[in-house]
């Protein structure tokens, strides 16, 4: 257990309702008792009319009363405190939370007055970490935190609370206790070789690898690739040549002016960035310049931004004009974009429901395609639907049902799927016991990884920073 008392603002800066300083640690409740002066009945208990000592209060209770400056007896704010004693408590510290009225002002002054009384600054999610490390949270638990501050759907939101409640951690759990256990009976049967087939039967342990172990692990995997897009959403690029409604289109799709649209070819020079939700999927999206040749040194670096966010992005909505026919820079795109996950958008559909529409090369029917009329709000649902297929693989799954591990474990999942590989085929192959149970240990080690028994310092610290402060 950690020595330092810390202490942060918990909720965010700004004129609100309320505001809590957080104090965790030894001395939470002889720091509060410095600066805290009870009114005499606690809201929990209006009988309990004892002294303002705060070694009276109760764990998990609520009381009424002021931060007063011990040096000038200056009333700071009237507040509510709450005491959690260890280890009932998120941090399994003491913790005391000061509600306060939330203005910047107030808040920094009682801060100030708990760091001034003994606590230290605390860091990003250094209450978090704390939690961690006195084993109330594994790691998977510690990043759905992050993951339920960050959600920005109700489906991410899904996800991280499945992980929150620990069943990453159970899973991995019991995946890496059957190693464990089969590590020992390697050990065994090295000490003692001539017992070695009374104590490893390989045809049953080479089928609970098979079939229970690498199987669960290739479905969590598989479980990523199709559910990390729910939680962390995808990355959309508009692209064409100039004028062929690409700015109306990203305006229609999130529902706001954010482009501006002229008759002006090459009305947008610099790439515009929003983001928005689409069935539950979070969605960025970025309008770009449109790719033509130019020697516009302005419009150079607008197309060249372009290219390199069409390098990173999921998908690619391909706009062009289906009222006018196709030129040589709609053909200049198709090459770049050809290999690329992207939808054939054909704008302007308005123009051509009583003419031709625009003739496409064969070798652009791969693409899956849509009519829409952005300026008449015409076919935008079938737009729509059209990016959430794809980027889902028309993989409709119950988030809540199923565990979505994030990119840090899945990397940790793919490595420990090679070595338990390895360690089947030897076991078939007859191979020297030792050689197997390095792989084993390998990937019981890369579980520990996953829930942090045997993560380093630096992947903890890492994951412990993305965090904010106050939590
Ligand atoms: N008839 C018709 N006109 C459209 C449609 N969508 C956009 N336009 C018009 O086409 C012109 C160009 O639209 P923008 O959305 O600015 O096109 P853009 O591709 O962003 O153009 P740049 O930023 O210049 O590359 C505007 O006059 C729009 O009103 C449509 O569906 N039908
Ligand atoms: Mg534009």
């Amino acid at each position: 257990m950690n020595d330092s008392t810390i202490a942060a603002v918990a909720t965010p800066i700004g004129a609100g309702g309320i505001g809590i300083i957080k104090i965790s640690g030894q001395n939470a409740l002889p720091i509060a008792s410095h600066i805290f002066q009870r009114s005499y009945s606690s809201i929990s208990n209006p009988e309990d009319k004892d002294s303002a000592d705060i070694s009276s209060l109760k764990s998990h209770h609520l009381y009424h009363g002021y931060i007063v400056d011990p040096e000038n007896r200056r009333v700071v704010d009237e507040v509510l405190l709450a005491v959690m004693l260890a280890p009932h408590s998120y941090t399994r510290e003491d913790v005391v939370e000061i509600q306060a009225h939330s203005s910047p002002v107030v808040l920094r002054s009682i801060l100030d007055l708990v760091l001034k009384y003994g606590a230290t600054i605390a860091g990003p999610g250094e209450f978090t970490k704390r939690a961690y490390i006195n084993g109330r949270i594994d790691l998977t638990q510690a990043e759905a935190v992050i993951d339920i501050i960050n959600a920005r759907t109700n489906k991410s939101l899904e996800i991280a609370t499945t992980l929150i409640k620990g069943e990453m951690q159970l899973c991995i759990e019991r995946i890496s206790d059957y190693l464990f256990n089969f590590l020992a009976e390697i050990n065994a049967a090295i000490d003692f070789p001539e017992d070695v087939e009374e104590i490893i039967n390989v045809d049953r342990t080479t089928d609970v690898f098979q079939n229970n172990i690498i199987n669960t692990i290739k479905e969590l995997i598989g479980q990523y690739d199709n559910g990390h897009i729910l939680r962390d959403g995808i990355k959309l690029v508009i692209v064409g040549k100039p004028n062929v409604g690409k700015s109306s289109i990203m305006n229609c799709l999130i529902k706001k002016e954010r482009s501006i649209v002229t008759a002006v070819p090459g009305t947008t020079r610099d790439l515009i960035e929003e983001s928005f939700s689409l069935s539950g999927m979070p969605v960025i999206i970025a309008d770009t310049a449109g790719l033509h040749d130019t020697d516009d040194p302005v419009e150079v670096i607008g197309i060249n931004k372009a290219k390199d966010y069409i390098d990173c992005s999921d998908l690619i909505l391909f706009i062009i004009d289906g009222g006018s026919i196709l030129t040589h820079e709609d053909h200049e795109i198709f090459k770049m974009i050809n290999t690329r996950n992207s939808i054939l958008v054909i704008n302007k559909s308005d123009l051509f429901s009583d003419r031709p529409k625009v003739n496409t090369p064969d070798s652009w029917k791969k693409m899956p395609g849509v009519e829409i009329s952005a300026l008449y709000n015409r076919g935008l649902d079938e737009l729509k639907d059209l990016i959430v297929k794809i980027s889902l693989r028309e993989n409709s799954f119950d988030p809540q049902a199923v565990i979505i591990p994030n990119l840090r474990h899945k990397l940790i999942l793919d490595r420990c799927l090679v070595s338990l590989c390895s360690a089947v085929d030897g076991l078939n192959r007859g191979s020297p016991l030792e050689l197997i149970a390095i792989d084993v240990k390998e990937a019981v080690d890369l579980l520990g990884e996953i829930t942090g028994g045997s993560a380093n310092n630096d992947v903890i610290d890492q994951i412990f920073n993305r965090f904010c402060i106050g939590k």
